[in-house]
C-alpha cells in the first residue's frame, strides 16, 4: 500500500549552477512545506555536483543528487527526474531553474493549485499583464509572440506556453509515455504541457513573477529558439495524424 503522507519533489537540472546551488538548496529547505529536492546535475565543470554532495549529510533522505555524463539538455534531465520520482512513489512533482528566475516561494502556490484539484500548475509570467523584471525587452517580447505564436499552432488556451516552473500531480506524469517526447530545450516545456492538454487534464495558471538570473551564466541559444518554432509546428502535425 502506498504511503498516505503526500510527499512533494522538486526537480531541479543543474549547469554551472556553483553561484546559486546552495543558497537555492537551503532555501527550498526553509519552506514550511517539507519538500524533497533532486538535482540533476550533467557533469558541470564548476562542481556544482560537489556542493549538493556535501549538503547531502545535512538534509539526508530529503537532498537526492542524479549525476549525468555529460550536458545533455534539459528536456532529457526532466524525464531523468521523472522516471525517478514516479519509481520513489512522489505525489507532487516540481520543475524549477536553479538560477533563482523562479522565486522558491512560489512552489507553495503552485502547490496549493494542484492540491485544489488542478492536474498542472504552471507558474506564469503572462496571466495577469507580463511579469518579467531584468530581462532586456528584446527577450520579453520574442518570449511573449512565442506564447501567442504556440497557442496558434496548438488551439492550447495557456498563456506561458514556454514556462519551466511547474507542478504536476503524479497521474499525469504516469499517463506520459516520455519515448514519445521529442522536442528539447524551450519546445519541451511546451510539448510536455501540450500532451498534459491533449490527455484532457486540467491545467491552471497561477501569476508569478520571473526575474533574470543574477548569478551564474546563460544557457540560452539561438538554435534552441528555432528547434521550438518549427517543433511546435511537427509537433501538432505527428498529433493530427495519430488522430487518423
Ligand atoms: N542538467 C542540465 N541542466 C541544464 C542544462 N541546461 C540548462 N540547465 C539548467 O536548467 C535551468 C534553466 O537554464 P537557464 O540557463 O537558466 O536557461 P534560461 O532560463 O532559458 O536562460 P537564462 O536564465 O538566461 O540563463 C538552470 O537551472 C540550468 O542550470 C543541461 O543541459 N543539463
Ligand atoms: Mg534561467
Amino acid at each position: 500500500m502506498r504511503n498516505t503522507v503526500e510527499k512533494s519533489l522538486v526537480i531541479i537540472p543543474t549547469y554551472n549552477e556553483i553561484e546559486n546551488a546552495e543558497k537555492m538548496v537551503r532555501k527550498v529547505f526553509s519552506l514550511q512545506t517539507p519538500f524533497h529536492l533532486l538535482i540533476i546535475d550533467d557533469n558541470s565543470p564548476d562542481g556544482t555536483a560537489a556542493v549538493i554532495k556535501t549538503l547531502q549529510s545535512e538534509f539526508e533522505g530529503r537532498l537526492h543528487l542524479i549525476e549525468r555524463s555529460g550536458k545533455l539538455g534539459l528536456g532529457t534531465a526532466y524525464i531523468t527526474g521523472f522516471k525517478w520520482a514516479l519509481e520513489q512513489g512522489y505525489d507532487y512533482i516540481f520543475e524549477m531553474d536553479c538560477d533563482f528566475s523562479h522565486n522558491p516561494d512560489d512552489l507553495e502556490r503552485l502547490l496549493s493549485a494542484v492540491r485544489n484539484g488542478a492536474d498542472l500548475a504552471i507558474g506564469s509570467r503572462y496571466i495577469s499583464g507580463i511579469n518579467v523584471i531584468n530581462w532586456p525587452l528584446g527577450r520579453v517580447l520574442m518570449s511573449w509572440f512565442a506564447s501567442v505564436y504556440v497557442r496558434m499552432v496548438t488551439g492550447m488556451s495557456i498563456m506561458d506556453t514556454t514556462a519551466g516552473f511547474k507542478c504536476y500531480r503524479r497521474r499525469v506524469l504516469e499517463a506520459i509515455n516520455f519515448d514519445e517526447i521529442r522536442l528539447v530545450g524551450y519546445g519541451f516545456q511546451i510539448e510536455m504541457k501540450f500532451t498534459t492538454f491533449k490527455m484532457g487534464y486540467k491545467i491552471k495558471e497561477v501569476p508569478i513573477i520571473f526575474t533574470d538570473r543574477k548569478e551564474g551564466t546563460s544557457k540560452m541559444s539561438g538554435g534552441i529558439f528555432n528547434e521550438a518554432m518549427w517543433g511546435v509546428l511537427k509537433m501538432k502535425w505527428r498529433s493530427f495524424w495519430k488522430k487518423y
